[in-house]
């Protein structure tokens, strides 16, 4: 059952006053907005777009981007965050699936044809309104996130606003995040990561957040050593500082000094832990969670940091691991393996527009399947160990539906055939293999027009980065591909 749910940011609302509104709530580069600024700037935007049904916010990775997603937050209308990089087809797909009435976007934005037809509310950031009234029931929406499957398009997972607040909460306990602490990222603000960890967060503490525009090494050393107490990265980043710190002592001292490294959104290789650990005696600290459940378990601020290992689960949230029959594994021996399945108030509501994907995502009594397989410690660590589907890939900490691709692939006049995998990569933990047959064998063609051909349909993140030429894919008797023969062949 809903209940009105007290106000999504409390720092916020109503209006701060005192010394309460000087304190720094968002900085992107050389713009900056004070708890003050902040309510102003959201309050306007909120007055523009109260009677919306549903918005799309075109999520640069800039100040207005924070201040739309607040704004609609605020006026109790959900957003639907774009990557400002998607492709047409991805673009189109989302635009239908989701029908926003409007779109936010920052002035200076070039938005594609796509959008044409939409509304555009441009997001003046030194506007000035009232903050409205939080008067909003916590089930109902808060976002919409898109998240690639194995197969189709991807889906829109409608989150409320209890679990951004059940997911934010928990972490602060987990992680004794306060309204003191200032965050340095440099996360896209289209997934959860950025967005509600990276954004919301700190908000909903009363602290604030740095954003690096685009992530860089250089650019979290500089924060760390001027101010901030924590840093939210993709392992794809935390590999990069790896990389860097032998030659840089700025980095190490920056990373020394932190309060709290935190790692996610895939697992983290435990050479780029112990590399990191090494040069600046400190661990990362990693957290597991999925656009549909937002987070899950972490290694706590005052727990063990174990490398390998995503910590133990939140408070209010329940997880069991359970056998393919759906047996639950009550062992805690390191080694019996089992998916993970979650329940509490952090979870999704559905899947936008498609109640059956959401029906079979859920159990009978209620707790999500996460399609990832684990095992736990004898102190209840959770070892992620691998993933249900083999169709989907994690690259830079983005998740990508191998079909998804295929099908961008075979839109192509020069594929007759298409087949999708992952293969290790140091940097990207996963990266995107085409195994093409071409339609002309004596002209296959190059990796860089297949990789321009799905960045310009999906998103520059989906492009494979290599191209296999093969005369035939191996099928099985039913006509299904074999994508093992084919990475083990
Ligand atoms: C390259 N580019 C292209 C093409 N090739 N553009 C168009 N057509 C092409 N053919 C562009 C890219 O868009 C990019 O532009 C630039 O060239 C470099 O591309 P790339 O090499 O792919 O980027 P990278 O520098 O290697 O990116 C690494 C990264 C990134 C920064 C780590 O992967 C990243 O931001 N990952 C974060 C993913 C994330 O937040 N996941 C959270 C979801 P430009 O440089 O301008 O962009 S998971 C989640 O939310 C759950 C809840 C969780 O647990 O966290
Ligand atoms: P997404 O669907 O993009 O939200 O990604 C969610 C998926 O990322 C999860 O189902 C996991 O497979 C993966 N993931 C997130 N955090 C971690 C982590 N710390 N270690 C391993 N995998 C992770």
């Amino acid at each position: 059952m809903s209940s009105l749910s007290p106000a999504l940011f409390p720092a916020l609302s109503p209006a701060p006053s005192g010394a309460r509104a000087d304190r720094p709530a968002l900085r992107f580069g050389e713009r900056s907005l004070t708890y003050a600024e902040l309510a102003a700037a959201a309050g306007a935007t909120a007055g523009r777009i109260g009677a919306a049904g549903r918005v799309a916010v075109w999520a640069t990775p800039a100040m207005e981007t924070a201040v739309a997603v607040v704004a609609a937050l605020l006026a109790g209308v959900p957003a639907v965050p774009l990557n400002p990089k998607s492709g047409d087809k991805e673009l189109a797909h989302i635009l239908s699936d989701s029908e926003p009435s409007l779109v936010l976007a920052p002035p200076d934005a070039q938005l594609p044809p796509a959008l044409g037809a939409l509304e555009r509310v441009d997001v003046d950031v030194d506007a000035r309104g009232p903050v409205p009234e939080d008067r909003r029931a916590d089930g109902d929406p808060a976002l919409v996130v898109y998240t690639s499957g194995t197969t189709g398009p991807p889906k829109g997972a409608v989150i409320p606003r209890r679990a951004l607040s059940a997911t934010l909460d928990a972490l602060a306990d987990a992680w004794r995040w306060t309204g003191d602490d200032v965050l340095v990222q440099g996360l896209p603000l289209f997934h959860v990561h950025g967005l509600v960890l990276g954004i919301l967060g700190p908000l909903r503490r009363g602290g604030s957040v740095r954003h690096l525009g685009r992530f860089s090494t250089e650019g979290a050393a500089r924060e760390l050593n001027s101010g901030a107490t924590m840093l939210f990265g993709v392992p794809t980043m935390y590999h990069r500082i790896a990389e860097t710190l032998p030659g840089d002592p700025e980095l190490a001292k920056a990373l020394a000094g932190a309060r709290l490294l935190v790692s996610g959104s895939a697992a983290l290789p435990v050479h780029d832990h112990e590399r990191i650990a090494a040069a600046t005696g400190r661990r990362v600290i990693e957290r597991y969670g999925m656009t549909e459940t937002l987070m899950n378990t972490s290694v706590r601020a005052d727990g063990e940091p174990r490398a390998g290992a995503v910590g133990v689960p939140l408070p209010g949230v329940e997880l069991r691991l359970v056998e393919e029959d759906g047996t639950p594994i009550a062992a805690l021996d390191g080694e019996s393996v089992g998916e993970i399945q979650v329940r509490g108030p952090n979870l999704f509501t559905e899947y936008l527009n498609r109640p059956d994907a959401t029906a079979a995502a859920f159990t009978g009594d209620g707790f999500f399947r996460t399609g990832d397989m684990a095992v736990r410690d004898p102190d209840g660590y959770v070892r992620i160990v691998g993933r249900k589907a083999t169709d989907l890939i994690k690259s830079g900490g983005y998740k990508i539906g191998a079909g998804e691709i295929e099908n961008a692939l075979l839109e192509h006049p020069s594929v007759r055939e298409a087949a999708v995998t992952g293969e290790a990569d140091p940097d990207l933990g996963e990266r995107i293999v085409a195994w093409i047959v071409p339609a002309d064998p004596a002209a296959p063609p190059a990796l860089e027009t297949l990789a321009d051909h799905v960045a310009g349909r999906l998103a520059p993140h989906k492009r494979p980065r290599v191209v296999r030429h093969v005369d035939a894919l191996p099928r099985n008797d039913m006509g299904k591909i074999m994508k093992r023969a084919l990475t083990h062949g």
